[in-house]
């Protein structure tokens, strides 16, 4: 069992305030790995205090030695490695080829990556009477899902360091051990005390004292809509500022002359992987009317390459959902769909065969897919696709953009100006071709109600400053 029941604060680990706490399920097992302290609002003001007293020092810490700071923690976290990849095969569920591959991989590169941008960065510019300085932020609040427990917190904490800006964390409550090593690491390479801080607990709590601390200026926030939207509303009462990622719906755009087998493992990955708990995924799969027939059956031969179970057996493609809850409403969602006339192609409700304990759900393709139909429109965040056809490609581009989402849209075909075509009309913060990899240089984040603001690379770092102009400075 482990029981971390402190937070860090000021460089220390302290106990909470409160006697309460949080239990942490293995989401494959049933059982329960550990408990952490469910933090309290009291918590929280010592964190926030703790940033702004960091503040003023870390803010002028010289640039070099920020890029010492993050590849310190680059260093150690890889140190830590075995212990990242056991604990978030274990809280999340994740595949543990999958945790190592992917989640470990990604926190990793967030830190790398921001300490190569740091070495480029502009912090200032001159206009024709102007002279423009980018300065930290502040004290920044950061509030993590718990979807990619590594990747989500170190993108945030590489960008808020590199930028100078103090922080508090608080990780999602299932899904909090991976960001308690991050902590150590954190506490090993000595960062400053009060620049990083650590309390965990329940979003209700802990988050809302985040989001309604008037110390707090900046609170960058992902997980879902509704309480990004909350998030909003409490930093609207003194105008914070809000970097908010939430989730998607997103396309991925079949041409007439993809590969059908191509087209029909890539589909399968995006709703496979990380058991589809994965914002950018792409769940609407839109396909030409003439090839929706051999579509459907590539994928029905294709779905043995993903099989779903034991986290910690090497062959395994997808866990389980993260928790009961989460299984319960992939389940509902299946339910939904079949009510709403959509049709079974492959897998469908309840556990996979053979499995019989854990959040398992199957891996589920519905076809004949309105796009109006609340399995088109609502995010998920399970591994179930729906299907739509389409007879030109401008009726594929509608259909693609008729969400209130745009985190992300995917495109499979050979032809260069439809590629373009589509690549340039699906109004979303990245859009990736054929398999291409990821580049975490780039901007990550999403148009209309898939969030405000952009992670990754110099676009993270910039979240976490301000531009102040400053006019008529002497020259010498
Ligand atoms: P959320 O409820 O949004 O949780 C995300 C984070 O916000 C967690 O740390 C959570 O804490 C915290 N939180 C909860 N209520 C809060 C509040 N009132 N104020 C401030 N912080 C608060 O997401 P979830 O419940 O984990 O998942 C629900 C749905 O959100 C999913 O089905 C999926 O659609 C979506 N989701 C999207 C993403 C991304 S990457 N876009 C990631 C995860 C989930 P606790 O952990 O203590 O609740």
């Amino acid at each position: 069992m482990l029981n971390h029941t402190k937070h860090y604060i000021n460089g220390e680990w302290v106990d909470s305030t409160g006697s309460d706490t949080i239990e942490v399920i293995n989401p494959a097992t049933e059982e329960v790995i550990g408990k952490i302290s469910s933090g309290t609002e009291e918590d929280v003001n010592q964190a926030v205090q703790a940033a702004k007293e960091a503040f003023p020092s870390f803010s002028q810490m010289p640039v070099d030695d920020r890029v010492k700071l993050l590849e310190n923690i680059a260093k150690e976290y890889e140190n830590r490695k075995d212990d990242l990849v056991k604990i978030m095969t274990e809280e999340l569920g994740s595949p543990i080829t999958k945790s190592e591959q992917i989640h470990y991989q990604m926190g990793l590169a967030h830190f790398k990556q921001a300490a190569e941008e740091l070495k480029t960065f502009q912090f200032t510019e001159e206009r024709d009477n102007s002279y423009i300085i980018k300065e930290p932020i502040g004290v920044s609040g950061l509030i993590t899902p718990w979807n990619f427990p590594t990747n989500q917190i170190s993108t945030k904490l590489a960008s808020a360091l590199a930028a100078g800006s103090t922080l508090v964390v608080k990780p999602a409550s299932q899904t909090p051990f991976a960001a308690i090593i991050i902590a150590e690491i954190f506490d090993k390479v000595g960062v400053p005390k009060g620049v990083f801080n650590l309390v965990n607990g329940s979003g209700s709590v802990v988050g809302e004292a985040i989001s309604s601390h008037p110390d707090i200026d900046f609170v960058s926030f992902t997980g879902s809509g509704a309480v990004g939207s909350s998030i909003m509303k409490n930093a609207a009462e003194d105008i914070k500022n809000v970097s908010l990622e939430l989730g998607g719906k997103s396309p991925l755009v079949i041409l007439k002359d993809a590969d059908v087998k191509e087209a029909a493992r890539t589909a399968l990955t995006q709703i496979a992987t990380n058991t589809g708990q994965v914002c950018a995924a792409a769940t609407r799969v839109i396909v030409p009317e003439e090839m929706h027939k051999d579509f459907i059956q590539a994928m029905k031969e294709l779905v043995t390459e993903f099989p779903v179970g034991d986290p910690q057996d090497k062959n395994t493609f997808t866990g389980p959902q993260v928790s009961e809850e989460q299984w319960k409403t992939v389940q509902s969602y299946i339910k939904k769909g079949e009510e709403e006339g959509a049709t079974l192609a492959i897998g469908g409700p309840g556990r996979p065969d053979g499995i019989d304990k854990g959040f398992f759900s199957k891996i589920t393709v519905f076809t004949n897919v309105q796009n109006d139909m609340t399995i088109a429109q609502e995010e998920i965040f399970g591994p179930v696709m729906s299907v739509i056809t389409y007879k030109v490609l401008d009726e594929a581009i509608e259909i693609a953009n008729d969400t209130v989402y745009g985190l992300a849209g995917y495109i499979v075909g050979n032809d260069k100006e439809e590629l373009k075509k589509v690549a340039s009309s699906i109004r979303a913060g990245q859009i990736r071709i054929n398999n291409s990899k990821s580049d975490l240089s780039a901007p990550f984040g999403g148009f209309k109600q898939s969030g405000i603001g952009r992670e990754w690379g110099n676009y993270g770092i910039e979240e976490f400053m301000e531009p102040k102009a400053i006019m008529g400075m002497p020259s010498n």
